[in-house]
């Protein structure tokens, strides 16, 4: 099963990349030293545009706050608020913010939300090369889909579906088509079974399943069954062993075989 162990070493290499990437979680400290053109890790030499991503220039009804998070000398977060309501009822919503994780002066992660403050989406560069390669879509403020440029082109190759936040399936795009020709399905999190479209005909011409998965399903099956034989054991004579475990015995002691 060699493509198998491939495949499953290119989803680790892919797990690495966004475990690594943690979209707004990001610090300053993922890609250190890479830059999105224009960008400077010299505060003072920040690009007077940032490449915002949220909606705000030229809305004066919308409020805009810029902080500095952990480690920015100048501010690298920016918030934008809308006010709704009237009267009693009125109140700022956040509706995009937006951050330069990588302290390079361009903002790499946008997130828009929707006025019950849950997110609805997120757009990120992770590698910081001034393209957005992440396409994240909430559902109930959760990830939902996610959809990944592994490739630099600027189109996503790697599709990813949640549901109630666990992955549940991944589509891959190998051969650059913009079409998927690996489907892998999910179950409590892990791998389960993957689909290869090896002509890239848009069918899948073989299934894998996940060899680990099988023999542990088949463990428990087996220890559940085993289970069942002790309680069904408990209640019959003990055995010969055991009883020689309570203490000596002379072997002229020995009960006879059960006769049939
Ligand atoms: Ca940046
Ligand atoms: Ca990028
Ligand atoms: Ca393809």
């Amino acid at each position: 099963m060699k493509r198998w162990i491939a495949g499953v070493g290119a989803i680790a290499t892919v797990a690495a990349f966004v475990a690594c990437g943690g979209g707004n979680q990001t610090g300053p400290t993922a890609n250190v030293g890479k830059s999105a053109p224009g960008g400077s890790h010299d505060p003072s030499k920040w690009p007077a545009n940032d490449q915002s991503r949220c909606d705000w220039q030229n809305k004066p009804e919308l409020e805009v706050s810029e902080t500095a998070g952990p480690g920015a000398l100048k501010p690298n977060v920016r918030r934008v608020f809308k006010v709704i309501g009237e009267g009693d009822r009125r109140r700022k919503v956040l509706i995009c913010r937006e951050i330069d994780t990588n302290l390079d002066g361009i903002k790499d992660v946008v997130r828009i939300f929707n006025a019950k403050g849950e997110a609805i989406e997120e757009q990120a560069d992770r590698d910081f090369d001034g393209r957005i390669d992440v396409w994240i879509k909430f559902v109930d403020g959760r990830m939902a889909q996610e959809q990944l440029d592994t490739t630099g082109d600027g189109k996503p190759d790697v599709w990813k579906f949640y549901v109630d936040g666990q992955l549940q399936r991944i589509r891959r795009d190998r051969n650059k088509d913009g079409k998927p020709d690996v489907w892998e399905i999910y179950a409590h999190g892990r791998l389960e079974r993957m689909g290869v479209d090896d002509d890239h005909d848009g069918h899948v011409d073989r299934w894998d399943r996940d060899e680990q998965l099988k023999y542990e399903a088949e463990m428990a099956e087996k220890k559940a069954r085993d289970a069942m034989e002790a309680v069904k054991d408990a209640g019959a004579p003990a055995t010969d062993s055991a009883e020689a475990d309570a203490g000596p015995k002379k072997p002229t002691e020995k009960k006879p075989a059960a006769k049939k």
